[in-house]
């Protein structure tokens, strides 16, 4: 694998699945596919889960592993090719990208949208960039569209976790305060599509999703409908794709409870995290019995190195 940006570069869904699964009952036996190897891993925006999952899991293959905030800590990055950089700017990402590749044998990074030009976020024109002039595989941290690591972990943690060999999996979108990317739900749409799994996606009308994520799945406006006998709830705010980046009011019932709970006794919930307590899902889900979000979170480990390890493999 020499790019890992979405599901359609996996070649086998359920082995890299079941890869990840074997990593996780023996994490340390491929320790010689990285020796003296590096990873640089390249951030454009905060992260917890990513950043050290990706490590941890670097570290658990041999792998040598280098972060940079290149927001914070980096020159200030121009994107635009023909720029003349008299301004804020200091550096081209063609230099920047260019020679990150030279220091390393994979990079990671990790890029949100700007939530103001649809089709500029939606080209993927920084990750693209990345591609092109750093020369080596690259992995996506999250980027303007797609968060391909998450949706693997959630996959992973669904496989782990079910009862029935068909789950019944609902993507439920919950308020927030700001517009947040479509990302993790476009992703993880564009998984649950591909897997052995009934998948229907709920929001209030106006969020629904750029249609080339949810080809297969069944969208509806009505979440108590949505979420009746589910086996895995996942919760998840988005901004709308159309008007790009809008924010609704009015929405705040969507905020998933006990209550709504009774109807999928059990279901297991699901959020990528970070989430916002008592806005996004009370804090009596997220401390009850069928709150996964922190077993999912590890999970993110074991998918992360699946890949990796891939990627190692093919150098
Ligand atoms: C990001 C998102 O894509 O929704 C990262 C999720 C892994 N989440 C946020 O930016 C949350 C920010 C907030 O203020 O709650």
């Amino acid at each position: 694998m020499k790019i890992f940006s979405s599901v359609n570069d996996v070649k086998d869904i359920p082995a890299l699945v079941g890869e990840a699964l074997k990593l996780k009952k023996d994490p340390f036996a491929f320790q010689h596919l990285g020796k003296n190897k590096t990873l640089c891993l390249v951030f454009l925006n905060p992260s917890l889960r990513t950043r050290i999952s990706t490590q941890k899991a670097a570290l658990n293959l041999g792998m040598n592993v280098i972060v940079l905030n290149i927001d914070k800590e980096g020159w200030a990055l121009e994107l635009k090719d023909g720029a003349i950089m008299n301004g804020t700017t200091v550096e081209h990402i063609r230099e920047a990208a260019g020679v990150m590749g030279e220091y390393s044998d994979i990079i990671g990074v990790r890029s949100f949208p700007g939530l103001k030009d649809r089709e500029e976020d939606y080209s993927e024109n920084i990750f693209n960039k990345f591609v092109e002039f750093c020369k080596v595989p690259v992995v996506s941290l999250e980027s303007a569209t797609r968060h391909p690591l998450q949706s693997l972990a959630d996959l992973v943690t669904i496989e782990e976790l079910k009862t029935v060999s068909r789950p019944k999996v609902v993507l439920t979108w919950a308020p927030h305060i700001k517009p947040l990317p479509q990302a993790v739900p476009n992703s993880f749409a564009e998984w649950m599509c591909k897997a052995d799994v009934d998948f229907t996606i709920a929001h209030p009308a106006g969020y629904e999703l750029c249609a080339d994520f949810t080809n297969g799945a069944t969208i509806i406006h009505n979440q108590d409908e949505a979420i009746r006998d589910a086996d895995f709830i996942y919760v998840k705010n988005w901004s709308a794709y159309e008007p790009y980046g809008a924010v609704t009011s009015g929405n705040e019932g969507w905020m998933l409870t006990n209550e709504k709970l009774t109807q999928s006794p059990n279901a297991k919930v699901m959020h990528c995290l970070p989430v916002r307590r008592n806005l996004e899902l009370s804090d009596e889900i997220l401390d009850g019995p069928q709150s996964v979000v922190i077993h999912e979170a590890g999970n993110r480990v074991w998918a992360a190195q699946a890949v990796l390890k891939q990627m190692l493999e093919d150098l």
